[in-house]
């Protein structure tokens, strides 16, 4: 949108060792949600995506399989985006990083690098976990019940000894501690933005960032023998994606620095250490914002493959439908915090709040005006104090999702939702129009227009959350594509007495168990 306000979010990039599960599922959900308010809110948004699809650990999983690197990435890079359209997400664009575009930005990134000095040519002796593709210092492993050592992750460690280009972190230790201390939102939660800073507080060493004994990766500009650390390369993505190494004008000038950067807890460090100070080495800016949300389990335990309870997004969507999941990870758990998934959560979700609270309101409203009101907006008269108070808090709405959301806090964004749809079903119950019918039949189109309206509110609200639901209750008041965004003083915006609505249909279904229990 020329002339509005850029705003640029991404995902990481996922590794193409694995088949895309519902923690995959949940970050680029998050990320979509916002991506989809801001363009309701008037931004110019550049939403990314896409696959990490180099180093040791890729390589192996594609040497396991018996195929070629790139054929084995090309594989399963499409699985994330077939997620994503499963999942109905907004992406504008996917990166790839064995994609030309991406080998020039980190080649360019490098090239920066080495000139201001901030790399040098050294040798690496140390600890290295292929499954984190991270070094770790001695004194962070611990020994396994079966004697091997491990990284504070888990992940099991290899000793490392190769020629290797070192970029000085050790340097940037105050300077990114001044970056944190101008910048007190840059990291969120403040739980992690604590957690970093003391990480950071400990010292820094320079960090290898070139690899000598495989070639699956980016090369070293300069030197055949290295191919770039997964990280550093992976990192770069960020800025490839909007036109890196071009700065000065096109997509970098408008969307760089990136507002958001959406990542898991496991990989903040990366996030909000090496990145920033590469950036600022290589004399670029960081970006804005770092958001770490936290981990899901499955029925109490982690999730892992070796335990065979990985949840596959497609099972669930299956199951449930796609905007009840959709609704459901960002409604369980307040963001930033751990949660466990489980069936009767997630029922409890649908059936309570989905199919009771909203697809209860909503069904009411829609089918008393189809069968009292002549199938049309109803013909309103004065509005009451009630009616005011109601109409205000669905008016309220936009002002207060706008403010949950810029922090990263979506359960509270449906929590003030969900205020207003009990508000609502109250009203309705109060006011009982059923009654007035006989009684009173103008105060009873007064009462379902206020309710029409506060429904309209709920559903352009809920687009974000639950883009399909949400239109589909749009479309049954009737209210036109172009009166869809956040520009609620607009226009021909507030439903128009007299208008020819569809007839009803139930949007949120219960969920029934099918005989013999749980599925
Ligand atoms: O780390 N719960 O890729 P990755 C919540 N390629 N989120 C989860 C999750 C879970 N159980 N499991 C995974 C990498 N995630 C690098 C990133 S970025 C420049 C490079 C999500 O495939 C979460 O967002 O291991 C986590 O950070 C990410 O997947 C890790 O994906």
């Amino acid at each position: 949108m020329a002339g509005s306000k850029p705003y640029y979010i991404t995902t990481p990039i996922y590794y193409v060792n694995d088949v895309p599960h519902i923690g995959h599922a949940y970050t680029t959900l998050a990320c979509d949600v916002l991506a989809r308010f801001k363009r309701l809110d008037g931004y110019d948004v550049k939403f990314l995506t896409g696959t990490d699809e180099h180093g040791q650990k890729v390589e192996k999983s594609a040497m396991a399989k018996g195929v070629d690197p790139k054929a084995f990435t090309d594989g399963v890079s499409q699985n994330f985006r077939d997620l994503a359209k499963a999942m109905n997400f907004s992406n504008d664009d996917f990166i790839r990083t064995t994609e030309d575009r991406h080998r020039r930005a980190a080649q360019a990134l490098w090239k920066r690098l080495t000139d201001n000095d901030e790399i040098y040519l050294g040798s690496y002796a140390g600890w290295y976990a292929v499954r984190d593709e991270a070094f770790y210092g001695e004194g962070e492993l611990t020994k396994s019940a079966e004697g091997k050592l491990t990284a504070p992750s888990g992940a099991e460690v290899e000793w490392v000894e190769e020629p290797s280009y070192f970029f000085r972190l050790s340097a940037w230790q105050d300077r990114l501690l001044a970056f944190y201390e101008d910048n007190p939102d840059f990291i969120a939660p403040d739980s992690r933005r604590n957690e970093v800073l003391s990480f950071v507080k400990g010292g820094l060493q320079d960090l290898s960032v070139s690899r000598t004994t495989f070639k699956w990766g980016i090369q070293v500009p300069g030197d055949e023998a290295h191919i770039m650390y997964v990280w550093l390369d992976a990192l770069t993505n960020y800025i490839t994606a909007v036109g890196f190494p071009e700065t000065d004008h096109g997509e970098y000038a408008n969307y760089w620095p990136a507002d958001l950067h959406m990542v898991g807890k496991d990989i903040l460090r990366f996030h909000a250490v090496y990145w920033p100070a590469f950036l600022m080495a290589a004399g670029l800016e960081p970006p804005k914002r770092v958001f770490a949300h936290g981990w899901w389990t499955n029925e109490g335990q982690k999730i892992s493959k070796s335990l065979g309870n990985v949840i596959d997004p497609y099972d669930l969507v299956d199951q449930y439908g796609l905007d009840p999941v959709r609704y459901f990870l960002l409604r369980e758990v307040p963001f930033g915090n751990d949660g466990d998934y489980s069936h009767r959560a997630m029922i409890g979700r649908m059936n309570g709040e989905l199919a009771n609270s909203l697809g209860n309101l909503a069904q009411r409203v829609l089918s008393m005006i189809a069968k009292n009101c002549g199938a049309a907006v109803p013909r309103h008269g004065d509005f009451t104090d009630e009616d005011k108070n109601l109409l205000g808090m669905a008016q309220g709405l936009h002002g207060r999702t706008r403010q949950c959301l810029d922090r990263q806090s979506f359960h509270d964004a449906l929590e003030a939702i969900w205020v207003v749809v009990r508000a609502g079903n109250v009203y309705v119950d109060h006011h009982a129009p059923w009654v007035l019918k006989k009684s009173d039949p103008a105060r009873m189109e007064t009462v379902l227009y206020v309710l029409a309206e506060t429904v309209r509110y709920i559903g352009i609200l809920l687009q974000p959350f639950m883009p399909q639901s949400s239109a589909r209750l749009l479309d049954q008041l009737a209210v036109s594509p172009n009166h869809r965004t956040f520009d609620f003083a607009g226009e021909g915006h507030a439903l128009v007495p007299g208008t020819d609505l569809p007839p009803p249909s139930p949007i949120f279904p219960r969920f029934v168990e099918e005989e013999g229990g749980a599925s």
